[in-house]
């Protein structure tokens, strides 16, 4: 391994598949504990080179099921596979939270599989930074494909597409009224549509309608979104499914997409840190810092009102020049 002997030596061990090396850097990291930025920065260079595939849908849809499928796919295709589940925020849905762990942290022989379950705390920004350098950390652990599996505030976790490089979102036949009427923002979201379940009535219709608006609709970037069908219970359509994801990462590569999606999510994930700090520090300064805190004492008499105060901090102090 060139410039391996460099490395500082927790970055080496994940390299070298330590499994308790990762697990620490990852837990480091899911605590924004300072110790994670050495390794994150020796390993960055060797990242962004994997599939990065996010599951996203609704409640229940069975995003855990098929992800447990496609890790046995890939599997007897020899592929070394991850997955981070990001929990819902609430802690009082966990019984299902607690169901995937089961379903999917049941491979205890086997060294080419690793399941990480994360926190979702509030910030989607961080979440979507935290998730991508998790990602990053198991690729340079030396595994060939990424799963993330999100349910978002709005039943379909918009900042999967911060993450990931190919979206998947997993509906049900009989779709039901929220999701009707998030259609045009699942277009915005989904490379794939799976309508998973089909083993249950109306798969095919609801499949035929998905075509149909997939059909009518501008494709994004040059990529119209394939829709495929799966069921975990019989099984079926499970290498269709992640035929599908193929296509698409093989679009990314022959369009130049990659590239371009890549930069998109960078900018993102360095703009998502920035504004997020930026907030920390304003929050502490307008109580420790006299003057700030002389101001907020203004807006709170009602002499100054929020935007204007907004504004003549981001001039005085925080307009990059
Ligand atoms: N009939 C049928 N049931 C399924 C199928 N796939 C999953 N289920 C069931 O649906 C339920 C939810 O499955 P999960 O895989 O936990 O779904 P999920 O989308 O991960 O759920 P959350 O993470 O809680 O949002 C379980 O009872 C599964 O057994 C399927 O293809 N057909
Ligand atoms: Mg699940």
């Amino acid at each position: 391994m060139s410039g391996a002997p460099r490395l500082p030596p927790a970055a080496r061990a994940i390299r070298q598949g330590d499994r308790r090396a990762l697990a620490r850097a990852i837990t480091a990291v899911e605590n924004d504990d300072p110790a994670a930025a050495p390794v994150m920065r020796a390993l960055f260079p060797l990242t962004g080179r994997v599939p990065l595939v996010g599951l996203t849908g609704p409640l229940g849809v069975g995003k855990s099921s098929l992800l447990s499928a496609l890790i046995g796919l890939l599997r007897e295709r020899g592929q070394r596979v991850a997955a981070i589940a990001v929990d819902p925020s609430s802690p009082f849905s966990g019984g299902s939270v607690l169901g995937d762990r089961i379903r999917l942290e049941r491979r205890p022989d086997d060294d080419g599989v690793f399941f990480r379950s994360m926190a979702s705390r509030g910030e989607s920004g961080g979440v979507a930074a935290s998730t991508r350098e998790v990602a990053r950390l198991l690729e340079a652990a030396g595994f060939d494909i990424i799963f993330v599996e999100t349910v978002g505030s709005g039943q379909v976790d918009v900042a999967i597409r911060e993450i990931a490089t190919t979206s998947v979102v997993v509906l049900v036949p009989h779709l039901g009224d929220e999701v009707q009427t998030l259609k045009a923002g699942l277009f915005e979201i989904a490379d794939v549509f799976d309508v998973n379940k089909s083993d249950l009535p109306g798969a095919e219709l609801a499949a035929r309608d998905l075509t149909e608006l997939a059909t009518l609709g501008t494709p994004r970037g040059g990529w119209r979104p394939r829709i495929v069908r799966t069921s975990t219970t019989t099984p079926s359509g499970i290498p269709e499914l992640w035929e599908a994801v193929l296509a698409h990462e093989q679009f990314l590569d022959s369009s130049g997409a990659r590239q371009r999606g890549e930069r998109a999510r960078l900018a993102a994930e360095i703009s998502g840190r920035l504004s997020s700090r930026v907030g920390r520090e304003v929050r502490r300064r307008l109580e420790l810092d006299a003057e700030l805190r002389e101001l907020l004492d203004r807006v709170v008499a009602r002499e100054v009102d929020p935007a204007s105060a907004a504004d003549r901090l981001y001039r005085d102090r925080f307009r990059v020049k």
